[in-house]
């Protein structure tokens, strides 16, 4: 197993051997010097290959070989200013393990399309690593705040009966002669959860057969989704401010240099919280002030949320929805029934809506009402509506898209950006 990375070789002293694995990034020669980029997962090391300095044959063997061919070399450690980082391997041994059989097809300008048809081999690059790298420490800083909070890390089904968020998304299938689906959102599981772990948080997949093609939707997507027991929503948006900034400071302390890399200034105070709150109604308002033409009722489209998010210099909520603009599950306000006790947190600067959630309905009947009032079966809800029955208690949760968090912290230019291997209506290869 591979013992030395790229970057424990970059700190070893002047004069140090070392033995590397990694991949050709790319080549130059000068005469009876070679120059190699070597890449591994840590970063990007200079090797020095002297004709001379190396066993016969190899230095022509090596100075044909192409771009992303495996190897394996051994040599001293130069600190040299000239060097990227100041310090060089200078080649003493060099071994090819996969020869790369043809010209790597990933070259700079290329177009869009040919490297998500070659999303596979595109995802080497240090953007791509980068990236990825990031959403790692933003799992990472999630699940750590969740821990330190008391909440417990549940496992939900993908493939489900019920819709949560509306018919028109759900991805049908044909489950051994019975129609199933593929979940929007773990909530409902989350909800039968809470009577016997309280407070619980989950991250996996999601899908919505999505076909509007924007920047900031995916046909599957991570969400993370917590519930909590007993919580109102005033609770769920001091907790949804709360694990948002850590998320953000998470992402700043652990992934500087990819940062940097990916020349993104994120400054965790951006995210420090308490968050601007507006309702609605007041959303509204802003909205016709800008020209927009939206009734009472309606949910805000791409457009809406971008121009609305750019009248914000941090996260913002946008609470007490109309209830006929958001899924039945959600809890009326007994202070004003045209309106429900709910949350979207939306990114600032023209980003949108990242969380969406807030308090449900725990009485039984009420619950009905509302399921029937959406034009829905109370039959197709049997079991959530068990949860009713036995012991109901008020209760919130959210869920929050990893990828358009990502998609508003880096300013990536599309959400697809963020996957590893992106879902899109047009897009399940590679
Ligand atoms: O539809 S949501 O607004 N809300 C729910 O699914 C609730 N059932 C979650 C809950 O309360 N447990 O989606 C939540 C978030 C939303 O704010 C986005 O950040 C993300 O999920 N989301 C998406 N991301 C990428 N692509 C698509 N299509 C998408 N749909 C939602």
């Amino acid at each position: 197993m591979k013992k030395l990375y790229v970057e424990d070789v970059k700190k070893l002293p002047e004069g140090s051997e070392a033995t590397l694995l990694g991949w050709v990034r790319s080549k130059r020669s000068h005469g009876g010097l070679l120059f190699i980029d070597l890449r591994d997962s840590t970063g990007i090391i200079q090797v020095t290959i002297r004709r001379g300095e190396v066993p016969d044959g190899s230095f022509e063997y090596v100075a044909r070989l192409r771009r992303e061919s495996a190897i394996k070399v051994s040599g001293v450690v130069k600190h040299d200013p000239r060097a990227p980082d100041g310090v060089e391997l200078r080649c003493r041994s060099i071994e090819v393990i996969g020869e790369s059989l043809d010209d790597f097809p990933i070259r700079k300008g290329i177009k869009i399309k040919f490297l998500l048809d070659n999303r596979h081999l595109h995802i080497r690059s240090p953007r791509v690593t980068a990236i990825m790298k990031i959403r790692a420490a933003l799992l990472k800083a999630a699940r750590r705040w969740f821990e330190e909070n008391g909440f417990i890390e549940i496992n939900c089904p993908s493939f489900i009966t019920a819709a949560v968020e509306g018919g028109a998304t759900l991805f049908k299938l044909d489950y051994f002669g019975r129609e199933a689906y593929l979940t929007q959102s773990s909530q409902f599981y989350q909800e039968a959860a809470i009577y016997s772990l309280e407070k619980v948080y989950s991250i996996q997949p999601s899908f919505r057969a999505e076909l509007s093609r924007t920047r900031r939707h995916l046909t599957e997507f991570w969400h993370l989704e917590a519930e909590i027991a007993y919580a109102e929503l005033e609770d769920l948006l001091e907790v949804i401010e709360n694990l948002f900034y850590a998320m953000v400071e998470g992402v700043c302390e652990q992934a500087e240099k990819e940062l940097n890399l990916l020349g993104v200034k994120l400054d965790p105070d951006v995210a420090k919280p308490p968050y601007p709150r507006i309702t609605y109604a007041e959303a509204l308002e802003i909205l016709r002030r800008k020209g927009f033409d939206v009734k009472w009722g309606d949910d805000f489209g791409a457009d809406e949320e971008r121009e609305l998010s750019k009248e914000f210099e941090k996260p913002f909520f946008v609470t007490h929805w109309a209830r006929e603009s958001k899924a039945f599950y959600h809890m009326p306000d007994p202070a004003d029934p045209r309106v429900c006790k709910n949350a979207d947190l939306l990114t600032p600067g023209g980003y949108g809506e990242v969380v969406g959630g807030g308090q449900r309905i725990h009485d039984y009947n009420q619950l009905i009402e509302r399921i029937r009032e959406a034009g829905l079966n109370p039959e197709d809800y049997k079991w959530y509506l068990d949860l009713r029955k036995y012991g109901s208690v008020p209760h919130s949760g959210f869920g929050l898209g990893i990828e358009r968090m990502l998609w508003w912290m880096l300013k990536l230019p599309h959400i697809r950006d963020a996957c590893l291997f992106p879902r899109t209506p047009a897009r399940v290869y590679p």
